[in-house]
């Protein structure tokens, strides 16, 4: 299980209980009820640090919806938000749910997912009346967001090219300097509407607007001066379908099983890497792995059994790179790694025997059998005319490193 605590605050435990079960199984965080908000707050107290998130029912803290400060909260408030402009001046209130139904427990879950990363999300707002703006900025920092504050499109696109995590943008159309025609264009030419949600702040008073931002590639608009519930509200639901694209996009890219990245993520980074590689100085190491004898391992101890070996061998190879190489699970048994940044290609030679050596003195057990699992690898590091070249060499001493007897690597390294 990860570390943290979803901390809620109900009188009806049973209410909750069903999200609760999904808060565990689907985020695996530990999840801890209190009928009142003071034992809550003791209980915080105790367990500094290892807080996500407090979900919170507004009958029971009626006049002060962040009991807890620091952490997340997200209010649940059964019928009408009449109550939501007074939880919008609050302090760390994530968002309102209407009620723990069902339909909402996918929304509940990725809420607490984000309270985890919410101070680092970057939302950038351009507009050129301060007042506007520092309302603006009061509210989507209240509710825990970081912003960054500018006055015109240039500014604007100097801060996205400053902090490209950006999340989301909120644009003013009419700006002197440049407007927002010419900033949305400029952002629509470098990242899709999934990849950076734009909401336009639409001038109430002109006429057709809104219509011009959706048409120019923003996502949304709101009516300003902006009614704050409608534009928290409008912030959180496009934020919510940019991180679903994102997770799919995730997905994708990676290996359901080991979840490892895939060949097409590994193609898509290596060739980058392999560019860099051509033009600069850095080298870099192409290594196919190959599990020993795995069909054997699935013949005598099941498939199952074969899966649990799969995961732990490439929980090893992950532990045994660094964080800038590209791990992936390029089919069934085999495994390619591309180690960037070597200072030499000699280095990979070291890499590649410590990581074999490692899952050799290694275990795996399944159901009561202890499974002895080996590897084999070929490494290719010196720089061919294309990756797929360094691949193919690589693979063709995994062969020579398989018929010298396996459990080892063979290279192009100095023998
Ligand atoms: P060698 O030492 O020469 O590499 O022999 P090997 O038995 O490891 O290689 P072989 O290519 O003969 O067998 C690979 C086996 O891997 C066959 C296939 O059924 C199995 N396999 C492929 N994908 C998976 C998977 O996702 N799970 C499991 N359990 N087995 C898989
Ligand atoms: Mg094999
Ligand atoms: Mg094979």
């Amino acid at each position: 299980m990860k570390q943290g605590i979803v901390v809620i605050i109900e009188a009806d435990a049973s209410r909750v209980e069903v999200l609760a079960w999904r808060i565990q199984e689907q985020l695996k965080y530990e999840c801890v009820f209190f009928e009142d908000v003071q034992t809550a707050q003791s209980f915080v107290e105790l367990k500094e640090g290892q807080i996500i998130a407090v979900l919170l029912n507004q009958r029971i803290s009626a006049d002060n919806y962040s009991p807890i400060p620091e952490i997340p909260c997200i209010v649940v408030s059964d019928g009408l938000p009449v109550l939501a402009p007074v939880m919008l001046k609050a302090r760390n209130v994530l968002d309102y749910v209407m009620d723990y139904s069902l339909h909402n427990h996918g929304y509940f879950l990725q809420l607490i997912k984000r309270a985890q990363y919410i101070g680092k999300i970057r939302v950038l707002v351009v507009e050129n009346e301060s007042m506007v703006r520092t309302l603006l900025a009061n509210v989507l920092g209240r509710a825990g967001f970081k912003v960054l504050l500018a006055k015109n499109g240039k500014e604007g696109l100097a801060f996205l090219e400053k902090y490209p995590e950006t999340r989301l943008v909120l644009t003013d159309m009419d700006m002197p300097v440049m407007d927002g025609e010419v900033f949305i264009r400029a952002i629509r030419s470098q990242y899709s509407k999934q990849q950076l949600p734009i909401i336009g702040l639409a001038d109430s008073k002109l006429e057709d607007v809104g219509i011009q931002f959706l048409r120019l590639g923003a996502n949304d608009f709101v009516p300003k001066p902006p009614r704050l519930q409608e534009l928290l509200t409008r912030v959180m639901q496009n934020l919510e379908i940019a991180e679903g694209f994102h997770e799919i996009n995730e997905l994708s890219r990676r290996d359901f099983l080991t979840g490892l990245y895939n060949r097409r993520h590994f193609y898509d980074t290596a060739e980058t890497l392999f560019a860099h590689l051509k033009r600069g100085k850095m080298f870099i190491g192409l290594v196919m792995i190959d599990i020993d004898n795995f069909k054997l391992i699935n013949d005598t101890y099941g498939h199952a059994a074969g899966d649990q070996v799969l995961i732990h061998v490439a929980e090893q190879l992950k532990a045994g790179v660094r964080e800038t190489d590209v791990v992936s699970r390029f089919g069934g048994e085999e495994f390619c790694i591309l180690l960037a940044g070597l200072d030499k290609p000699e280095d990979s030679q070291i890499a590649v025997c410590r990581i074999i050596e490692t899952i050799r003195g290694s275990q795996v057990t399944v159901n009561g059998h202890t499974i002895q699992v080996t590897v084999s690898a070929g490494v290719c590091t010196q720089e061919k005319n294309s990756l797929d070249n360094m691949i193919m060499s690589a693979d063709h001493y995994l062969y020579e490193a398989k018929n010298g007897g396996k459990d080892q690597a063979v290279g192009d390294w100095p023998r």
